[in-house]
């Protein structure tokens, strides 16, 4: 059994499934995607992955892409446990609803706001921003409203890697979120609970620290559908 993971090393996504291999005990290789190289642009990565995005998974020649598919795909078939994926409905349910959530409202939100115009010719607006601020209040409200430790329960399940990987993109560029309580304390709960997980993440956000100084050179891509920044 063989299994890789095409990752890149500041991507969020990418860092959450090296976080669940690790909290599974499964064993890996870890193919380094080089975004600023445009590794991922090729028509070779493109039989990997159609959306050209990273990470994917490779079992023995299953691919998988989507984070998320990944993250469950994962605990499904490697993990005994009850507690990082819930088999009881509703409790799953609640899993998969951060999931979702983390996708679709709370990781895009920092995407928008912190990445993209660190990679590409994005501006930080007061839209975004606003945005951003609104994922928060939301997040702060699921943490306070469950009342548990973790996003979802009491303990550590999937849903907290995307999410603790997206919030991490906030300490990259210095974002004040305190006033977001419930967030603040489930972060560092995160941290200091789990910190093998956590240097996982931590060695991403230095990279983005870096690049938040320091924007890379992506001049030389011609991506699809992001604007590139002009180097004068
Ligand atoms: N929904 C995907 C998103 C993955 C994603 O956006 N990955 C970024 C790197 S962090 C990427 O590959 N972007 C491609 C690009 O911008 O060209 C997932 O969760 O796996």
């Amino acid at each position: 059994m063989v299994i890789k993971l095409y990752s890149v090393s500041d991507g969020p996504p990418s860092l959450a499934v090296r976080q669940c291999l690790k909290a599974i005990n499964l064993d890996y290789t870890l193919i380094n995607v080089d975004f600023g190289a445009g590794d991922h642009m090729t028509e070779e990565y493109a039989k990997l992955n159609p959306q050209k995005e990273i990470p994917v998974l490779d079992d023995d020649g299953f691919l998988l892409s989507e984070s998320n598919a990944i993250l469950q795909y994962l605990v499904e078939k490697y993990y005994d446990g009850n507690d990082l994926y819930p088999k009881d409905p509703k409790s799953r349910a609640i899993v998969n609803h951060r999931l979702c959530f983390n996708m679709a409202f709370y990781y895009s939100s920092i995407s928008a706001y912190v990445m993209a115009p660190i990679f590409f010719d994005y501006q930080r607006t007061p839209l975004s921003l606003k945005k951003l601020h609104i994922a928060l209040d939301v997040f702060n409200t699921y943490l306070k409203t469950l009342g548990a430790k973790y996003s979802a329960s009491d303990n550590l399940t999937i849903a907290d890697f995307p999410l603790c990987t997206a919030t991490m993109c906030l300490e990259a560029i210095n974002f004040d979120f305190s006033k977001y309580s419930y967030v603040s304390k489930w972060y560092e709960t995160f941290k200091r609970e789990n910190p093998d997980l956590w240097k996982i993440a931590e060695e991403g956000m230095k990279e983005i620290a870096e690049f938040e100084k320091n924007p890379p050179d992506l001049s030389h891509m011609d991506h699809p559908i992001h604007p590139i920044r002009k180097v004068k």
